[in-house]
């Protein structure tokens, strides 16, 4: 049933619909977060994610590392053993954080520049979660066994040279938090996109069609579906070949069962 606006859709109060049409209550999913700097999460509360904060499908659960300190100065971090640049976060506060979430019972990501680079399918693996640890780290790390004694993935978003975990965990969270049903509005979906059909997305327009001398392509007015089709394949493939050559190989060694006539599009754009 499509809803006309997101608030008349059940799943604004964190009900989601069946494919059966029945209704039923929507388990929210939680993030705590570990970090020395919670007031950057109150950005999350005003996107797409904070309305689903707001909805219940989503919480957030912010904890500030420095408040475990047990140090009379609430310190967090010291210098490494062995020397090396830089501090690092101590076990202490950590130690105690981690377990006033019960970590030890649940799925911690270590946000982490020498992590796995996190992908689609690790973002809809952790979606199956109902529950989520996220620390993130500042300074020059933490302390080797806080990561060894609570299990800790570690995850990074590419590379690149940050400050701290607390971008990397809020683009986590957002990647995450979109796949649980009702997070999106009506109008978006989850499906039906490049990361999982594996080819870039093909070129888009909008009204006007003449915006400036610059015309819409004809084919996407002709109301000829097939042919709108195999424009967009077309227009798909080209973009992964120029520029990303490692997606396209994979997409042509997995998807075997191509029609006679895409078969012929992807002769003619590896021939170009
Ligand atoms: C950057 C911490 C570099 C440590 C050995 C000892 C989390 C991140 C981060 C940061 C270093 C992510 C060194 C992509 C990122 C993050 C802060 C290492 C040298 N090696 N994803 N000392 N990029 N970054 N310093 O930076 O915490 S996920």
């Amino acid at each position: 049933m499509e809803c006309r606006t997101y608030d008349e859709c059940a799943c604004a109060e964190g009900r989601a619909e069946l494919p059966s049409g029945k209704i039923e209550r929507q388990k929210k999913m939680e993030f705590n977060i570990l970090t020395l700097f919670p007031e950057m999460f109150s950005a999350v509360n005003t996107s797409m994610v904070g309305r689903a904060v707001s909805n219940g499908l989503v919480s957030l659960n912010v904890l500030n590392i420095r408040d475990f300190s047990t140090d009379r100065r609430k310190n967090a971090a010291d210098a490494p053993f062995g020397g090396g640049q830089g501090m690092l976060m101590m076990p202490q506060p950590l130690f105690d954080a981690l377990e006033s979430v019960d970590a030890q019972e649940k799925r911690v990501l270590y946000m982490s520049p020498r992590g796995k680079v996190m992908d689609q399918e690790l973002i809809t693996d952790l979606a199956k979660e109902d529950e989520l640890v996220l620390v993130c780290g500042h300074y020059e790390g933490i302390d080797q066994r806080v990561l060894d004694h609570f299990r800790c993935e570690e995850v990074s978003i590419g590379d690149y040279v940050l400050t701290g975990g607390e971008l990397p965990a809020m683009v986590l969270i957002d990647a995450v938090a979109r796949l649980i049903p009702g997070v999106l509005g009506s109008r978006e979906s989850a499906l039906d996109e490049s990361v999982y059909s594996g080819l870039l997305e093909y070129p888009q327009y909008t009204q006007p069609h003449n915006y400036r001398g610059m015309e819409v392509p004809e084919v996407l007015r002709s109301g000829d579906h097939e042919r709108i089709r195999l424009w967009k394949f077309e227009q798909s493939l080209r973009l992964t070949r120029d520029r990303r050559p490692d997606l396209l190989e994979a997409f042509l060694k997995s998807h075997k069962d191509l029609t006679k006539r895409e078969r012929k599009i992807v002769d003619a754009v590896l021939a170009e």
